[in-house]
Parts: structure tokens; sequence; C-alpha cells
């Protein structure tokens, strides 16, 4: 038997992870940006599952810079993939440390004592969760405010910043995601292997912080259309970065 409480849990949870039905700074904030990040209330208890959160625009709203069809492998088979293994790990794995309380802040938080399968797949839902709304039809451009202040203030100009953030992405070797983080009320670009993120706590992320920016480098995100062009894909993505999302998450992460 559940108790209100936690069908009432629940039910928050599935309104945060299910994004796309209603986009906007505070949902965006809720689920990604507040300083306790995916906080307490948000937290699904054990039995429930994760589910795969709705885009907040059409697989072939991002053409021509992204196009439909990786769009909709991307998010309907990779990311499901990861919230289907990741309620299987739950399930199957040693997740006992996790005290029955299945939150992405208490997961990264263990993230070094956990099974792989927990790991990667919480990793997984999350990167891919917070990917998807900072794309957006008819977007790029540039930052305004105090966060274009602030990207001016730590690498000298936008221009530079976008330059920085090119490198560190090409220079990731093999699959990983490349991140602007707040970190200590500073900005920061760095990049993580596989599903890892900035969140978590191990080792061997060097930069850990609030993430503001993300952008998935694994070849199943740009192959069909760029093939082996990784600089082609992200030249095209710099186009669909949603700004706004960012500037949300940014005034949250101070
Ligand atoms: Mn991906």
């Amino acid at each position: 038997m559940k108790s209100d409480n936690s069908r009432r849990s629940f039910l928050k949870k599935s309104a945060v992870l299910t994004i796309g039905t209603i986009v906007s700074s505070s949902i965006v904030n809720n689920a990604f940006a507040s300083p306790t990040l995916i906080n307490k209330e948000s937290a699904i208890p054990e039995g429930e599952k994760f589910t795969l959160p709705i885009l907040p625009y059409n697989y072939d709203a991002l053409e021509p810079h992204i196009d439909k069809l990786t769009m909709e492998i991307h998010h309907s088979k990779h990311h499901q993939a990861y919230v289907n293994n990741l309620n299987k790990a739950l399930e199957t794995a040693d997740a006992s440390l996790l005290g029955g309380s299945f939150s992405f802040e208490n997961i990264f938080d263990k993230a070094a004592k956990l099974p792989a399968s927990i790991r990667n797949n919480a990793g997984g839902h999350y990167n891919h969760s917070l990917f998807w709304i900072l794309m957006k039809p008819n977007s790029g451009g540039q930052p305004k405010g105090k966060l274009a202040e602030a990207i001016n203030t730590s690498f000298g100009s936008f221009d530079e910043f976008k330059k920085q953030f090119t490198d560190v992405s090409m220079k990731i070797f093999g699959s990983g995601w490349a991140w602007l983080v707040v970190t200590n009320g500073k900005l920061a670009i760095t990049s993580t292997p596989n599903q890892d993120n900035p969140v978590m706590k191990l080792d061997s992320i060097v930069v850990k912080g609030t993430p503001i920016i993300t952008l998935d480098v694994w070849e199943h995100a740009y192959y069909l259309k760029n093939q082996n062009r990784r600089a082609e894909y992200i030249a095209s993505w710099w186009n669909v970065l949603n700004w706004e999302a960012v500037e949300s998450l940014f005034a949250a992460a101070k």
C-alpha cells in the first residue's frame, strides 16, 4: 500500500519529468537548477518508475540544424533505453545505498559507491533530459543580461567562450558530454566521459558544479546526419541552443 504522501511525491516527479507539456522557466528551475538539484520532493519512492520526458517540440522542429530522424531515434530509442535500464537497475542491482529514495540528487551523491548500471543509466536519463530542454527551434544567437556579463568576465568575450566550449567538445575522446557549469560562483567549461556529469560525486569529475549548458557528443547524437563530422554537428547545435533556458538555470544556480 502506498501512502498518500508517496503517491503525491510520485505525481510531482511525473510532472517534473514530463517537461514537454509545460515549458516554463519555473519547471526548468524546479527540475534542474535548484540548489538541491532534483530535490527531495522529486524523489520517486521505491517501486515507482522513472519515465521518458516528452520533448518540448516536435522531432523535426530543430531542422535543418538537427535532423528529425536523429532526434526521433535519440529520444525514443536511446533516451528511452536509459530510462528502462535505470528502472531495471534499481530493481535488480544493489540499490540499498539509496535507502529507497530514488532522486537524481541522491543517486549522484552516492555515484562512487553504486553499481555502474545505476550510475550510467541515471546519468543517461538526467543528461538527456537536460539536453532536450536546452535546445529550441529558431534559437541560437547570444545570451543576454547577467549571463552575458558573466561569460564576458569569465572568458573575455562571447566568441572566446564559444571557441573554448567548441574546443572542449571536439577534444572529448570517444563518447561523452561537454558542460558549462557554475562552480563556486564562477563559470567553467568542462567535459565528462560516457554518461557521467559534473553533479556526480566522483574523484574522476575534476570540475564539479551546477550544469547550465550541456552538449551530447556521443556519435548517436549526430552520426546519421553528420557521420564522423563532429565539428559540423557542434556548429549546427549552436543554432538551436536555448539561451532563455540557460539564463534561467544560471539565475537559479547563483
Ligand atoms: Mn545521447
